[in-house]
């Protein structure tokens, strides 16, 4: 098994928990054994990585930045990565709504399926507790997340997860001023930023060897969760849009991966797959961001002046999948709840998926909370919203793992453009598994 190359290790954790889960799902005891004694395996692996993602974004960014030898260079980084994450988010929600007014898979849902849905989820905790949650957030609107980005205390930022976007502000702002005070008052700090950066891709590398385990343990615990069966079928139609659309996507990227760096996007997608299986299995671009950083810098040569700004950034604000699922979910519950949509109503998905998905957090089901200021933009009676989230909260998560997917194949992407077009796409370090379990226990 451990000369498996990683990707074929972690499919193989993953088939083996589908079928484990399935398997529990047979005796009564079945699901509370797995959420007991098996998904805490699960939820310590994503602990770690979300715990080492903060410290990693800190030191390679600094570094990143300090490294440059001068501003202009991180300007024109930064605007590049800007412009085209805004643009590849653009492509998805417009693939989004093609499809979904194409395939109409909200029509034809019948009356009494509706009511049946609305007495089985909308009393349901998750429910209330999404819109809550997206209460707090839909008081703020959509540009919440520039406000959101100052932190008001620099440790705190550190320190709590979904507040990424405030490490990057703080990173940022403390690797400029560390590049204007001059290479000498600089040394020391910048010293210390790189020998954390060397340690905190240690423990990525030997927090990976346990990934086949951890993935076995997540998803055995998404199959015992998962929705009532029989209702799942009744939203299929609305999950294959989605998962046509996410297809579609990875397709975009592979056309843009070739043509824009000639690099061959089977195995530009392969380099990534450990990174892409990762975000599968825990719904969360922040936990894979580690894995994400090490596989674009070691196995594919991307520099890390370059993915060191870009990966971070693009975890947080940068989710195409997100966006593409918020399209099709809006113009979907529409559809399903008689609300007709304008023209201009689709229009305006374009515009408040673009911000929903830059305002959603790195973490498991935050799609789906930020759906609901998408909902509101366009009118949606607000009596209806908790129906219409309980119309797709059932198959939430399944398709939150497969948008994450495209979420994080979607940074990598960027990170290539930016790399070639300012020239530091270069060759990798690491080039099969045995430089790589070389690199972790040898070097
Ligand atoms: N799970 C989110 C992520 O980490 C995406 C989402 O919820 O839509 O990318």
């Amino acid at each position: 098994m451990r000369k498996l190359e990683l990707h074929w290790q972690i499919l193989i954790g993953m088939v083996l928990g589908i079928l484990f889960g399935f398997a529990m799902t047979f005796p009564d005891w079945g699901a509370g054994f797995v959420q007991d004694w098996i998904n805490p395996f699960g939820t310590i692996f994503v602990k770690l990585l979300k715990l080492i993602a903060i410290p990693l974004i800190l030191a390679s960014l600094v570094k990143g930045i300090s490294d440059l030898k001068d501003i202009s260079k991180f300007r024109s980084i930064g605007v590049r990565t800007i412009l085209i994450y805004i643009f590849t988010t653009v492509v998805a929600i417009t693939i989004g709504l093609l499809l979904v007014n194409l395939l109409k898979p909200g029509q034809g849902i019948s009356q009494e399926t509706i009511t049946q849905l609305t007495e089985t989820y909308a009393s349901d905790a998750g429910v209330t507790s999404k819109l809550e949650e997206a209460g707090r957030q839909k008081g703020s609107g959509p540009l919440q997340f520039l406000e959101d980005m100052v932190p008001d205390n620099a440790f705190r930022a550190v320190s709590d997860n979904s507040l990424m976007l405030q490490v990057i502000f703080f990173t940022i702002f403390l690797g400029i001023s560390l590049l204007l005070i001059g290479e000498k008052a600089a040394r020391p700090l910048k010293e210390f930023f790189d020998s954390l950066n060397e340690v905190v891709l240690k423990m990525v590398d030997l927090i990976m060897l346990t990934a086949p385990v951890a993935v076995f343990a997540l998803l055995a615990n998404v199959v015992v969760s998962s929705g009532d069966p029989d209702l799942l079928l009744a939203l299929l139609k609305y999950g294959g849009v989605v998962v046509l659309g996410l297809l579609l996507m990875i397709v975009f990227y592979s056309v843009v991966v070739s043509t824009f760096t000639k690099y061959n996007p089977l195995t530009f997608l392969s380099k990534i797959s450990p990174a892409q299986l990762l975000a599968f299995s825990t719904s969360s671009s922040a936990a894979t961001l580690p894995v994400t950083m090490e596989r674009v810098e070691e196995h594919i040569g991307v520099d890390k002046e370059v993915s060191s700004f870009v990966l971070p950034v693009g975890a947080t604000i940068n989710m195409d999948g997100t966006s593409l699922y918020q399209g099709v979910a809006a113009v979907f519950i529409s559809q399903a709840l008689g609300f007709e949509l304008t023209f201009a109503d689709q229009l305006t998905i374009v515009l408040t998926a673009l911000l929903a998905s830059i305002g959603s957090a790195a973490v498991p089901g935050a799609g789906m909370v930020m759906l609901v200021i998408v909902l509101e933009s366009i009118g949606f009676p607000a009596d209806k919203l908790a129906i219409g989230l309980a119309l797709i909260f059932a198959v939430d998560r399944p398709l939150d793992m497969c948008r994450t997917v495209v979420n994080v194949t979607g940074d990598a992407t960027v990170a290539m453009m930016v790399a070639k077009s300012v020239g530091k796409l270069g060759k990798p370090k690491i080039r099969n598994w045995d430089d790589h379990l070389d690199e972790v226990t040898h070097k």
